[in-house]
Formats: C-alpha cells, structure tokens, sequence
C-alpha cells in the first residue's frame, strides 16, 4: 500500500510539472532495427558480446533481426550484450532513466531456468564480474532481485516471488547519485519501488580505477542449470524490442 501511495504522488507530481517541461534530450535508443547487434540505431559499436566471467564453457549468442535483439545462453552466471563504459550513462552526474521495453523469455526448461539480467556497472570491460554494479534479475518462474555488488559483497535491495501471470514487458529504472526507482509493466499491471542504491561517485569504480561517474549498460541472459560444454542450445532466449536512456528531469518521479 506504501508503493501504490508513492506511485500516485509521482504520477501527480509529473502531470503538475508537465506544463512546463522542455522536450527533453535523448540519451540514448537503441531499436534493434538493423540486424548487427554492435551497431546502435545511430551509435555504431556501442555493443560487445560478452560471455560470463566463470571460465566454465559458456556459451552465449546474441542475434539481431525483425527489429528484436535476442539472447541466449548457457551459461549460470550470465553472459549478454555490454555498451562501451561512458559518461552518457553518468546517473551521478544527472538522473537517468533507463528503459527496457518490450521484453519476452521463451525457453524449451523450466520456467525457472530462464533469467533475464539487466544492469549498469562502471566497469564495462567485464560486468559479469560482479565487483561494482546494480543488476536486475528475473527468472521465468516469477522471482524478482535487485542487485548491489559493492566491492564484491552483494546487498539485496529488493527480493521477492510475485505472483504475476508474466514477466514484465517494460523495465523503468531511475537512478540518481542516490536514490533508485523501478517500475515494471506487464499487461495486466504495474508495480513501483524506491529506496537508496548505497553507491556514492567514490565508490562507483571499475576495479583498479579512479571514480569518473562513466558507466555500462547491459542486457544479459543466464540459466540456473548450465549446459556445460554444449554447442548447441535449447534455446533459453531473452528477447528485447529497445532500449532507451532518458534524463529524468530533475529528479526522481519524471
Ligand atoms: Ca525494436
Ligand atoms: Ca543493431
């Protein structure tokens, strides 16, 4: 009931200041329209394939086509598509909403084995390292984290099995220098938190490196039970429509 009142205050809070707003700036949009998963809408080699950090034999595939980028793994630990570290993805230097629309799962496993895994992390050259970044993950059986790895030790920000008919179909996630807020769409619904992400601009570090505010995004899928040595998949796919980075205005709840 705390959530729902907070979603209102918010909804009412961004119709008051709507009057008034100025178009805001694009950060960033991705569409997946043209069929090679490095290249942005208009950012070329924004995207690298990245496989889990474990060493075990992982495999990952992202494939781009019919406007979707897709998924798929084999691996426990994630693995998936990571944007060059930047400092458009700066949220300390200014609040940034990060969205991801039009999300599906589909696999052949149980529901349970298919997890989706989207994150931002100062330290782009591996974020499945899991040293400095806040991950959100979902699996197909209905269970819900959201992730702060702090120099390697991992804080539950939220955790939870929800009784959903489905996976969201639209991620927002609000990030400031240090508040979170998460809203999640599905067809029937939506559903909104808040809180504190525990980072500050010292602490946000890719290991070995001074704090600049740059920073990954990441798109990622893993399994629950890897399919060590397998060169094939039975198809555990994590597929996304877009992705777009907003500002958001001067603070939370735009
Ligand atoms: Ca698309
Ligand atoms: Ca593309």
């Amino acid at each position: 009931m705390k959530a729902k009142r907070l979603f209102e205050a918010c909804v009412l809070a961004t119709a008051l200041a709507w009057g008034g707003m100025a178009q805001a700036v694009q950060v960033f949009v991705d569409n997946f329209a043209n069929d090679v998963v490095e290249d942005a809408d208009t950012v070329p080699g924004i995207w690298q394939v990245r496989k889990g950090s474990y060493g075990i034999s992982s495999y990952i595939q992202a494939t781009e086509a019919n406007g979707l980028i897709a998924i798929e793994t084999n691996d426990r630990y994630g693995g998936g598509i990571v944007t060059t570290t930047s400092p458009d993805f700066d949220f300390f230097a200014r609040p940034l909403k990060f969205t991801i629309d039009g999300l599906t799962v589909s696999g052949t496993g149980h529901p349970s084995y298919q997890v989706v895994r989207f994150g931002v992390t100062p330290n782009g050259n591996n974020p499945f390292q899991r040293v400095n970044q806040l991950e959100l993950s979902f699996t197909g059986n209905r269970h819900f984290t959201f992730m702060a790895y702090k120099n390697a030790q991992l804080t539950y920000l939220i955790n939870f099995n929800y009784s959903l008919p489905e996976i969201p179909n639209r991620i927002e996630l609000v990030l400031d220098a240090t508040r979170y807020e998460l809203r999640f769409f599905w067809s029937g619904g939506g559903m909104f938190f808040q809180g504190d992400h525990g980072f500050d601009f010292n602490s946000w570090v890719a290991p070995g490196g001074a704090p600049t505010g740059e920073t990954a995004l990441f798109l990622a899928a893993s399994t629950v039970v890897p399919r060590y040595n397998a060169t094939t998949l039975t198809a555990d796919a994590v597929m996304v429509d877009e992705v777009i980075v907003n500002p958001a205005g001067n603070g939370l709840c735009q």
